[in-house]
């Protein structure tokens, strides 16, 4: 009994689709169309099989909807830009273009060996300057609109790599990558207006009902809306006042006093008097600017020497420090302290001994004013210390509205001051409109989100097209000299940017002037060319970049898949740009990703060897719950499971795993051990248990050829109990997979077609109509299988006797009334006479049962195309037609 020849049937197979271009999607207006994508790679080397794990989901989803009768796109291609191409170039004089080339090369034949059904045609590296002249002439457009601009700006300097750090870049206050202390410098930086799309970009997340909720949480998280007040403090002794930003204006009366950021412009003229202070200040500055940081680090300030009078109660006068937790870049870079709501405060002025004075506190607990809060002991204290922000109804202070009442607000502050109960949001409010009446603040909005940095200096990225000149200023590149191309003789033998110490590159004419000018030496950030990718796919080699018609067709992206690791910026910036090109005039949808699917990693046990290096699975033999090492028989320590990393050496490669068990156990295996989204554990027996799988299902078919009748043999008119019951597990099977394809329960939708496997082995065909049911019963698992294990189940549809391919065949349909449980056994006749029995569920439609009645063959041939004049049903015994 011969094997299932993996190797010739997927070779084959993907040889076949090539020739037929059976992946290749044209727009067709009269079909549906279905866009899937998944989040497509950097090509970093060659791929293990916990990296394919999203694309094997993805190509489930294109040959199910394809099936479906869906018109699919389903593109690849390469984020080829980006700082590894760099550091190898550095590493191993390799040039960055080659490896990145050269790395494309290897995981495209990857790709390829595991048979997923891309339209190749489509296929586009970002680093290629057809694709970045677009992404040129789109941010010329941005800085049109104003969605680009440059500034001056404090950024972490790595000064290793030498080149700006993004916040997230900085881990505990050191490169992600060097691992050297980052510092603080100020540059001028190009910047993407993605904050005049804050609002929209979070209220826009509401009608993504097809994204996990995390990532709608995250998003919404990162873009931080925060609504509050701009309150004003006027200075003693000077004219002008310090702004801060708060949202708790209502407890503006707990303030004991304010901060500015240590990159305050106030700052550094306080800081020109005072050498203590101006160390203190430049101190700060070379702690890291992300909010990890700042957040972790220990708060620490300085009194500045001046004052600030409360705008609500002009005898109270507040010290003002710097403080290292302030952010420049937050609210306005200053904060008035309320130690007693505010933990951060709290911890400041109990070091620098300030005070702390509550305004609120909990329902309950009774009116406490300053002063017998002052007469407190400390340990009594802490309990009003951190009043609750949003739960119940707080007070709010006797005294703290009482003193300030000067009869001018525009509300009656007597309520406020007799004690009442009051909720927080409506202290807000009166709060706010204090300081409104006094001309001292107004109600504001900030976002955290800040406007996107797109400069970097480094070479393997794309050129912004920008020229500086003398006389004329900055000069955007004229459209007919776009693209500004890469030079490609660069080196790499020092530390900098490589575009910046070129002998050439850089000097050109001015366009405007003709004079001596410079191009701009940064490139993009390399997210900027994946924010727009999914809008090429569809259109791919036009010469415009998007084509309107073609982008209309097939966006948004009906299925995005990729690692949750991209719930912030990639998937933020997408939607940000999406809006942008939109304003441009480039498409006409705001949300680039209409369904998205986060999928979960591929986990692997990690080995030791005794000497505590990491070992490859294949290095070591697992004996029951010990292993060790193949080469000597050492013990080797099993670690815990862990996202498979060259690091840890837990991988498994791709190869490998195509070249023993082929490219479709390697898939059913990826795609069935757990929910998509949770992680997978490989495992030797599973991959062993998916093997045994793909051969069992072979030889089933293989061994059921001979008892079938031929492909498309007509229905027989009964079925012996046996097959009735096989013809109900199918039909059964067919909806719940259908059910579990449309719900991502890819691991359901496996476990399912294997029972009927399963089923299907336990059947010997015997009596009236068996061979038929046995026939559907193949037929059916090949082509439900199809998307999981599709050479496999090409090879056995052909084996079957079909010309054309399961690529190209439709869905298995089901028969509801198969897939009831509860079935009768119901006589149909024919003017009074037994014309045959049918299985209808019980209490079916009285419709339900005279249609099927009516398609039934028999009946068709006893009825012989004379209509019927009256239909008699009993319920669940018969149906009798007359004629
Ligand atoms: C007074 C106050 C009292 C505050 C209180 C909080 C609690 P979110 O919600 O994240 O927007 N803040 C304002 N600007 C800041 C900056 N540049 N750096 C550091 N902190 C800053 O945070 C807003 C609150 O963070 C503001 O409200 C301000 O402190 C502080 F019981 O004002 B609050
Ligand atoms: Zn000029």
């Amino acid at each position: 009994m011969a094997r299932y020849n993996f190797r010739e049937t997927e070779a084959k197979w993907q040889a076949e689709w090539a020739r037929r271009g059976s992946f290749t999607a044209t727009e067709d207006p009269g079909r549906p169309k279905y866009y899937v994508l998944e989040m497509f790679p950097y090509p970093s080397g060659r791929l293990h099989v916990g990296h394919v794990r999203n694309y094997a989901i993805g190509d489930v989803v294109a040959r199910y909807r394809r099936a479906k009768g869906f018109n699919v796109l389903h593109p690849m291609g390469w984020d080829a830009f980006g700082l590894p191409a760099e550091n190898a170039a550095i590493a191993n004089k390799v040039h960055p273009a080659d490896w990145t080339f050269e790395n494309i090369r290897v995981m495209r034949e990857q790709l390829k060996l595991i048979g997923l059904s891309y339209d190749w045609d489509r296929e586009v590296a970002t680093c290629t300057p057809d694709y970045y002249r677009h992404e040129q002439r789109m941010f010329l457009d941005f800085l049109k609109a104003g969605l680009a601009y440059r500034k001056e700006s404090w950024v972490n300097w790595d000064p290793v790599e030498n080149t700006v750090l993004a916040n997230e870049q900085v881990i505990e206050g050191r490169g992600w990558r060097s691992g050297a202390l980052v510092e603080k410098r100020q540059l001028t930086q190009w910047f993407l207006r993605i904050t005049e799309y804050a609002d929209e970009l979070i209220d826009a997340l509401k009608g993504l009902d097809r994204w996990p909720e995390r990532v709608r949480l995250m998003q919404e998280n990162w873009i931080g809306r925060s609504v509050g007040a701009t309150v004003r403090f006027p200075f003693e002794g000077r004219a002008d006042s310090l702004e801060v930003f708060t949202t708790r204006p209502d407890t503006l009366f707990g303030a004991s006093f304010c901060a500015i950021s240590p990159d305050h412009p106030l700052a550094d003229e306080a800081g020109a008097g005072n050498a203590e202070l101006a160390e203190f200040i430049a101190e700060c500055r070379r702690m890291g600017t992300s909010e990890e940081a700042i957040e972790t680090a220990e708060k620490r300030g300085m009194d500045t020497g001046l004052r600030v009078v409360h705008p609500l109660d002009p005898s109270i006068v507040l010290p003002v420090y710097v403080a290292n937790f302030v952010l420049m870049d937050y609210g306005t870079g200053a904060i008035f302290g309320c130690p007693a709501h505010d933990q951060r405060d709290l911890d400041f002025a109990r070091k620098y001994g300030l005070a702390v004075k509550p305004v609120l506190w909990p329902e309950g607990s009774g009116v406490l004013t300053d002063e017998a809060y002052a007469g407190l002991p400390e340990s009594e204290r802490a309990a009003f210390d951190r009043a609750p922000e949003q739960d119940g109804r707080l007070h709010v202070s006797v005294t703290a509205y009482s003193d300030t009442d000067g009869g001018t607000y525009g509300y009656d502050l007597g309520s406020l001051t007799d004690g009442r109960s009051l909720s927080v949001s409506k202290a807000k409010d009166i709060a706010i409109a204090a300081v409104e009446e006094r001309g001292a603040g107004e109600a504001t909005v900030r976002y955290r989100l800040r406007d996107w940095g797109v400069s970097r200096q480094r070479y393997w990225g794309c050129p912004i097209p920008i020229i500086h000149c003398d006389s004329c200023g900055m000069v955007p590149v004229p459209e007919d000299q776009l693209p500004v191309e890469l030079p490609r003789d660069v080196s790499f033998d020092r530390p900098g940017n490589p575009l910046d110490h070129h002998p050439t590159w850089k000097h050109v004419a001015c366009p405007t002037c003709g004079g001596k000018a410079t191009r701009e030496t940064d490139t993009f950030d390399t997210f900027f060319e994946s924010s727009w990718y999914f809008a090429r796919f569809c259109s791919p080699h036009a010469e415009e970049g998007l084509d309107g018609a073609a982008v209309d067709y097939w966006m948004p992206v009906d299925q995005y898949i990729g690692g949750i690791e991209h719930a912030v910026l990639h998937l933020l910036y997408s939607r940000f740009f999406t809006r942008a090109l939109r304003h441009c005039g480039y498409l006409g949808v705001d949300e680039p990703f209409a369904g998205l699917m986060t999928q979960g990693m591929v986990v692997h046990e990690t080995y030791r060897a005794p000497d505590g290096t990491w070992l490859y699975p294949e290095e070591v033999e697992l004996q029951g719950d010990a292993a060790v090492r193949l080469s000597d028989g050492a013990a080797v320590e099993r670690g815990r499971l862990e996202k498979m990393s060259k690091s840890k050496k837990n991988v498994v490669g791709l190869e490998h795993v195509v070249e023993s068990y082929g490219a479709d156990t390697a898939r059913l295996l990826l795609l069935s051990d757990s929910p998509p989204e949770r992680d997978l554990e490989w495992t030797d027996a599973g991959i062993e248990g998916a093997w045994r799988y793909a051969n069992r299902l072979w030889r089933l078919v293989d061994d059921g050829l001979a008892a079938l009748p031929p492909a498309g043999a007509p229905k027989p008119d009964r079925f012996s109990q046996p097959a009735q019951a096989l013809r109900s597990k199918v039909h059964k099977t067919i909806q719940g997979v259908d059910e579990d394809l449309e719900n991502f329960r890819l691991n359901r939708a496996v476990a399912r077609i294997r029972e009927l496997t399963n089923a299907i082995g336990e059947f010997t065909p015997a009596g009236d109509g068996d061979g038929w049911a046995y026939r559907e019963a193949l037929e059916a698992s090949v082509l439900l299988i199809g998307p999981i294990m599709p050479h496999l189940a090409e090879e056995l549809w052909q084996a079957l006797g079909h010309a054309a391919p399961v690529s190209e065949s439709p869905w298995p349909a089901f028969d509801p009334a198969l897939t009831v449980d509860d079935t009768v056994t119901v006589a149909i006749q024919v003017n009074g006479k037994l014309r045959t029995t049918l299985a209808l569920p019980r209490d079916v439609a009285r419709d339900i049962a005279e249609r099927t009645a009516l398609d039934d063959p028999s009946v068709q041939r006893a009825l012989d195309g004379s209509t019927v004049r009256k239909v008699i049903v009993v319920p669940n015994r018969v149906v009798n037609l007359v004629v």
